[in-house]
């Protein structure tokens, strides 16, 4: 099927791969380490790209290109790339396009684990990243230097749900003439698709919305031909963060949901963020989705909803954090996002303790801050479980003093 103009509809049908021999609805599952050639000579001309078709399961396989044509559909872009994890994705785009003596400017606030890769990693490499603010024009401008190669943020941002000008960031990639590079893992192609900017490559960790139901863990990039092409011959290739089929199956199984998901996923979350907002307990709520918050009028532009995920502070200390969360009863402690299940999580002890005390104090991830990535249960067992878990904390508090 081409391509509709409604997003449900590509979801299901886009970049579907026809079975031509049993015309199965479902996409068989090409569990095959390796692929049998008719003669030598076929086998030469695949390895010298004189005849299509597939190799060996690091260099391509029919159910992981099915997932890939999926995803470049939903986010507009030519081609994807699937990785093993949303790790595997980020670092293989970034050292795709980096060499020794390149220069990177990242956004001050990223995923914990891609922080650390171009904090500890990169330099170990020659390869040197100016951490910004990347919602201060002046301050990504003045980064910039001749050896520039990459520009790199996601938005809104883990975990502190800051929210930045993708328009802006593209325009002076383009300008500057600098690969823009986009994690776009919070918002799924269903509420944001970058590539509308002119982002060069997006990269997401499948492991959250697009598979969905919290049992894998994969990666996508999506961009240009000749990007995919680049990274899919030389990192992924070489570094080898290859994808299973079986969990390339789950994740195009989760993407026909995608769409149903995510709109209840914003719904849920906006319902919790005004019961957050308004509870005497809670210091400050990070939702997009919320009037007073700083990302607010990119709503409707950049983003079609505030999404599912939120940060708030308590009105206490760290052990009050500790002990709310600790009393929750249906809401899971655990990092990952996007999943059916409401999840809780404290990034300064877990997701973004790669980062140290001032790091994170300069990228504005305080120690109190909670991070809740809403869920598809139903909206009165959320917020009973929230409001149960303040009571549980506030009479703990009264029995201590
Ligand atoms: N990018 C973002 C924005 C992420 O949140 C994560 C994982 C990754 C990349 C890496 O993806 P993975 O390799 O785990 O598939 N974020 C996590 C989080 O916030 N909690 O647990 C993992």
């Amino acid at each position: 099927m081409t391509q509709s103009k409604h997003f449900e509809t590509n979801t299901i049908h886009a970049g579907k791969l026809k079975d031509e021999q049993f015309g199965a609805l479902s996409t068989p599952i090409f569990q095959t380490s390796t692929f049998i050639f008719d003669n030598v000579q076929q086998g030469a001309a695949r390895f010298q790209g004189e005849e299509e078709g597939y190799i060996y399961g690091r260099l391509g396989n029919p159910t992981v290109r099915e997932l890939e044509q999926r995803m470049a559909s939903l986010e507009k872009t030519e081609d994807a790339a699937a990785f093993g994890s949303g790790m595997g994705a980020v670092s293989a785009t970034l050292l795709a396009n980096l060499q020794k003596g390149d220069h990177v400017v990242a956004s001050a606030a990223l995923y914990g684990c891609t922080f650390a890769l171009m904090n500890h990693k990169f330099p170990q490499f020659g390869i040197e990243v100016s951490f910004v603010d990347m919602t201060n024009e002046t301050e990504i401008r003045e980064a910039i230097k001749a050896n520039t190669k990459v520009i790199y943020f996601e938005t809104p941002v883990n975990p502190n749900m800051v929210v930045i000008d993708i328009n802006l960031v593209a325009n002076i990639a383009k300008e500057k003439k600098i690969i823009s590079i986009i994690d776009n893992t919070f918002m799924s192609p269903a509420l944001q698709n970058p590539a509308d900017y002119g982002i060069d490559l997006i990269v997401h960790s499948a492991t959250k919305y697009l598979n969905g139901h919290g049992d894998v863990v994969a990666g996508i990039t999506c961009g240009s031909k000749e990007q995919i092409e680049n990274i899919k011959l030389t990192t992924l290739k070489d570094m080898g963060a290859v994808i299973s089929p079986n969990d390339a199956w789950l994740i195009i199984r989760g993407l026909k949901t995608l769409s149903v998901r995510v709109e209840r996923h914003c719904e849920n979350a906006l319902k919790v963020a005004q019961f957050l907002d308004s509870h005497p307990k809670v210091k400050l709520v990070n939702y997009p989705g919320l009037p007073e918050h700083q990302g607010f009028a990119l709503i409707g532009k950049q983003m079609r909803a505030g999404g599912g995920i939120m940060a708030f502070e308590i009105d206490g200390c760290f052990d009050d954090a500790v002990e709310f969360m600790n009393s929750l009863h249906m809401c899971s402690i655990a990092v990952s996002l996007g999943d059916a299940e409401t999840l809780i999580q404290h990034p300064a002890s877990m997701t973004h303790s790669p980062y140290e005390l001032e790091e994170r104090a300069a990228a504005g991830i305080s120690e109190t801050l909670i991070r809740l990535s809403v869920g598809l249960e139903h909206i009165d067992d959320i917020i009973s479980d929230l409001s149960g878990a303040f009571a549980a904390m506030e009479s703990r508090l009264k029995q201590v003093s």
